[in-house]
């Protein structure tokens, strides 16, 4: 078997924002996905794909209040957001192979338990054999156990850091819809500008100033920043580039970042 270098490895994390509209429940943005799909391929670089619940998971999380575990909501209401996450998955992974990319499916429900928004156990092995047989993995936030609450959402961004701890990898990639981080929502902030390089003292207060997002169950670019910096702390680099941007997956893979944030890994 040949042992994937951990060095040559990108976490790319696809946002739900990019490969679905938020604005509308249950809808794919086709074209989008066909094209990160292909640039992914191109680049020829191994990674692990993360994908975002978008349109799909966040509104059934949000209704079936799924957060709140056995207390707060119903098991129903669970199930039937872990089937909408693994709909908007069969999308992710026959884009991905109709592009060439040997894509597997790893279910987040079936590997991780939490307890309290923490992970507490998880079984990645699955994930490494796939990975050092030349498979794809591809998992996405979703429901999971927990043990204090019956089951949760785990985002993406949370996976992700068990993973960066697990694989350390050479850099984790976030796709966004905005060009990276501002130094307010630019969607809200005509003025907010671009940070280039951002540090984690920046990260940590530009984090702290954001509110939780009001759609999103897992608390949008707060949560995303707070995951970053454990990401970088633990020696990894963070990118955060605009996924609607032809070729600019293609390039960051391939290691230039014409436009976006770093966040650079700690070194030790
Ligand atoms: P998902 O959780 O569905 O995967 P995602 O990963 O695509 O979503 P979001 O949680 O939607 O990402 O976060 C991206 C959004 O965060 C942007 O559309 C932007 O409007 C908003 N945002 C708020 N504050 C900032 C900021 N300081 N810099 C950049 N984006 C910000
Ligand atoms: O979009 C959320 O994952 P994220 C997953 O990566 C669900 O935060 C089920 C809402």
């Amino acid at each position: 078997m040949n042992e994937i270098n951990a060095s040559n490895l990108v976490i790319i994390k696809l946002g739900g924002s990019v490969i679905t509209d938020k604005s509308k429940e249950r809808s794919v943005k086709k074209d989008t996905l066909n094209r990160l799909s292909r640039e992914i391929a191109e680049s020829h670089v191994s990674t692990i794909i993360v994908h975002g619940g978008g349109s799909f998971g966040h509104p059934l999380a949000k209704k079936h209040k799924v957060n709140s575990g056995l207390k707060g909501s119903t098991l129903i209401g669970a199930s039937l957001t872990e089937s909408a996450m693994k709909e908007l998955n069969l999308y992710v992974i026959n884009s991905l192979i109709n592009h060439g990319i040997p894509a597997v499916s790893i279910s987040p429900f079936s590997i991780i338990i939490t307890d309290i928004e923490k992970v507490w156990s998880y079984f990645f092995e699955t994930i490494n054999f796939s990975l050092n047989i030349g498979f794809t993995p591809v998992l996405y936030g979703d429901v999971v156990l927990d043990k204090s609450n019956g089951f949760s959402i785990l985002s993406g961004d949370k996976i992700i850091v068990e993973l960066v701890k697990y694989f350390r990898p050479k850099s984790v990639i976030f796709c966004l819809d905005v060009d990276g981080i501002y130094t307010s929502d630019p969607k809200i902030n005509k003025n907010a500008k671009l940070i280039r390089e951002l540090s984690i003292n920046d990260a940590i207060e530009i984090a702290k100033s954001s509110n939780n997002s009001k759609k999103d169950v897992t608390g949008g670019i707060k949560g995303k920043l707070e995951s970053a910096v454990e990401i970088a702390r633990i020696g990894t680099d963070v990118i955060f580039i605009n996924g609607n941007r032809h070729n600019l997956l293609q390039k960051t893979l391939k290691g230039t970042i014409e436009i976006g944030t770093l966040l650079r890994g700690l070194k030790s």
